[in-house]
């Protein structure tokens, strides 16, 4: 345990934080000081308190499932023992980027927690996929916090401007930002937009990530993979997950974060479409399957430009796959899943008139 002592506040501890810290320790038995999860490892994290960083091991009361176990950016309640510290408490999370590894829920992998936005970094220096990009705000929107996105590599880009029009139109209502961590462009403006709250970075390998966290800490935090011949990076074991940034915010960039799958079916598609899903509530006719139909909305917009055809087969991929994640584990829903994908976008078409206050079966 280090002897320097460090601000809560630079870790990321607000009023909501310091509430549920409150609650967890009345609760429990032990006396508990509070403390955020930056690296886990199998049975023992590293957990960044108001004395520095240190190695705890986790006792979580009985009971606790997978789910309950410590991820990065958790907070905790830590119990000082003689022999070290044991992370006794993981505090209620506000948000979190969940990976499904198996059918049933109990086996959710949480890979980071308590973000209040998610920056997914997509590299210029290679062809623009606008589907993974639209992939990965899924995974945003899903997490609970606000996405962003960062197109990195400015420099190694043809025409910058374009590719962020381009992924604009593709990302209604989330901020484009263009960097270069070589540069040093419009490093600013992504500063100033992570300088409150926690921002994990998501986005495939060697999109830059780590380079960016450098970048914004102003010194080698993480390890960057060594330029390939093929352009791509390959995975680098990184040794911090939760850096302090001098000028405020937090930021999260774990290696576990680089090709996460969809989760459940929640917001994220009908947020990260909602172009799509306004066609889809729109389209007069209750079981169209939205492919031929005449009078069709959706088929109508696609026609006279207003929809991209690689948006839409994009929308309906994400779609059934969102669905099918969530209805793995119950044989039921399932099958009323599969009736439901004969006449696609009945789900999203009743979601997006709940969202409106509508009845989404009239
Ligand atoms: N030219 C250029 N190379 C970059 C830039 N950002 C990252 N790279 C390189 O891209 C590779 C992957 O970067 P890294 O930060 O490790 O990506 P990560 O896997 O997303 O963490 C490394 O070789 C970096 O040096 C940039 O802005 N410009
Ligand atoms: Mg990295
Ligand atoms: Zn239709």
């Amino acid at each position: 345990m280090s002897a320097t002592s460090i601000d809560l506040a630079s870790l990321g501890w607000d009023e909501a934080a310091a509430a549920a810290f409150d609650d967890a320790a009345r609760q429990s038995p032990f006396a508990l000081v509070p403390g955020r999860v930056g690296r886990v490892d199998r049975g023992r994290v590293t957990v960044h308190s108001a004395d520095g960083p240190g190695v705890a091991l986790v006792r979580l009361p009985a009971g606790s499932e997978r789910v309950d176990q410590p991820t990065t950016g958790d907070w905790v309640g830590l119990e000082r023992q003689d022999d070290g510290d044991v992370v006794r408490r993981v505090l209620p999370r506000r948000s979190a980027i969940v990976r499904r590894v198996a059918g049933q829920r109990s086996d959710a992998q949480v890979m980071a927690a308590n973000l209040d936005q998610v920056l997914v970094a997509i590299s210029l220096e290679t062809t623009l996929k606008l589907s993974a990009v639209e992939r990965y705000l899924v995974v945003a929107w899903e997490s609970g916090a606000r996405p962003l996105v960062v197109l990195t590599k400015a420099d190694l880009a043809y025409d910058p401007e374009s590719a962020r029009d381009e992924v604009a139109a593709t990302a209604p209502g989330v901020p484009v930002l263009v960097t270069s961590a070589e540069t040093g462009e419009g490093m600013g403006v992504v500063a100033a937009a992570l300088a409150t709250g926690t921002t994990a970075l998501v986005g495939p390998s060697g999109a830059g990530k780590s380079s960016l966290v450098n970048a914004l800490a102003g010194r080698e935090v993480q390890a960057v993979a060594d330029t390939r011949q093929d352009g791509k990076g390959r995975h680098t074991t990184t040794a911090r997950e939760l850096v302090p940034l001098a000028g405020g915010g937090v930021l999260v960039d774990t290696p576990g974060l680089r090709s996460i799958g969809l989760h459940e079916d929640g917001e994220g598609v009908w947020r990260t479409f909602p172009d799509v899903e306004e066609l889809v509530v729109r389209c007069r006719f209750t079981d169209c399957s939205h492919e031929c139909e005449p009078g069709c909305a959706v088929q109508e917009a696609i026609a006279h430009g207003r929809l991209d055809g690689r948006r839409w087969a994009s929308w309906q991929k994400l779609q059934r796959e969102a669905e099918w994640i969530a209805t793995r584990a119950d044989p039921v829903a399932r099958a009323a899943a599969r009736k439901r994908w004969a006449a696609t976008g009945r789900a999203g078409r009743a979601r997006a008139a709940l969202k409106h206050g509508r009845d989404p079966f009239a």
